[in-house]
């Protein structure tokens, strides 16, 4: 089988809850769509165990690229030097990082030897920015947030970074019949705001677009898609709904 999720964000305890339920067998991919770290408390804990696991495979969301940018430049030893080679650009880019919920992430480094930071810089840098499977007869492209910029026939490799990282879907895009984009970043419950439907956070299929976030860094369950059987696993979030930040 093969599964897709995303935007963990730091949920340590909802990744487990999700593996129990889905007892993963060495023939099974999980599909981790990017976000796994900031916002929550233990997204540094989620990657560890990830790099552990051959099945589970890791999708680059935009929060571990500004890591990976930012990272190296902060866990260097701090020295009158380095701060005055930081540079307004790498400045503006670590205020940022913080402000989205950085925190929790850089604590969580904080407490690790130089070595095991280097691993966890490693296996970010190693992400690819997308992945194609066929799954039951369906193409499927999972990606972190979407694929901006899209025309008809242009290959994958043809997309900037960006493209998959930023953007904010368009429900309304025709992006061909012959396969489907499965992707987070945006949690389904403002998607289903914009749509002006009834706000929930179950996963949203529109078309050819699959919305896999279900917000569980804003106080929504995890949710998981069955991509062999269209079957949906979500996790319970006992954070409350008004602790929800107010973006994604
Ligand atoms: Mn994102």
């Amino acid at each position: 089988m093969i599964y897709v999720c995303s935007d963990i964000h730091g949920r340590y305890d909802l990744y487990l809850a999700l593996l129990a339920q889905l007892l993963l067998k060495p023939s099974d991919t999980l599909y981790i769509l990017g976000d796994v770290i900031d916002r929550g408390p233990d997204g540094i804990k989620i990657l560890q165990d990830m790099m552990k696991r051959p099945n589970v495979v890791p999708i680059l969301g935009n929060h571990e690229f500004t890591a990976a940018v930012c990272l190296p430049w902060l866990l260097d030893e701090v020295t009158e030097q380095s701060l005055a080679e930081l540079d307004a650009t790498r400045w503006a880019a670590i205020q940022e990082q913080l402000i989205n919920g950085a925190g929790p992430t850089l604590r969580g480094l904080k407490a690790l030897t130089q070595e095991q930071r280097r691993e966890i810089i490693d296996y970010i840098r190693e992400m690819e920015l997308y992945a194609e499977v066929e799954v039951g007869g369906r193409n499927y492209v999972l990606v972190h947030a979407g694929l901006e910029h899209f025309s008809l026939g242009k290959p994958l490799e043809g997309y900037e970074l960006s493209d998959f990282l930023f953007c904010r879907p368009r429900l309304g895009q025709n992006y061909g019949q012959d396969w489907f984009i499965v992707y987070g970043h945006t949690p389904s419950r403002l998607l289903r705001q914009q749509l002006g439907e009834v706000p929930s956070d179950g996963i949203l299929f529109r078309g050819n677009q699959i919305a896999v976030d279900c917000g569980c860094g804003f106080g929504g369950p995890l949710g998981c898609l069955c991509l062999d059987t269209l079957e949906e696993i979500y996790t319970t979030n006992e954070l409350k709904r008004n602790e929800r930040a107010s973006s994604p």
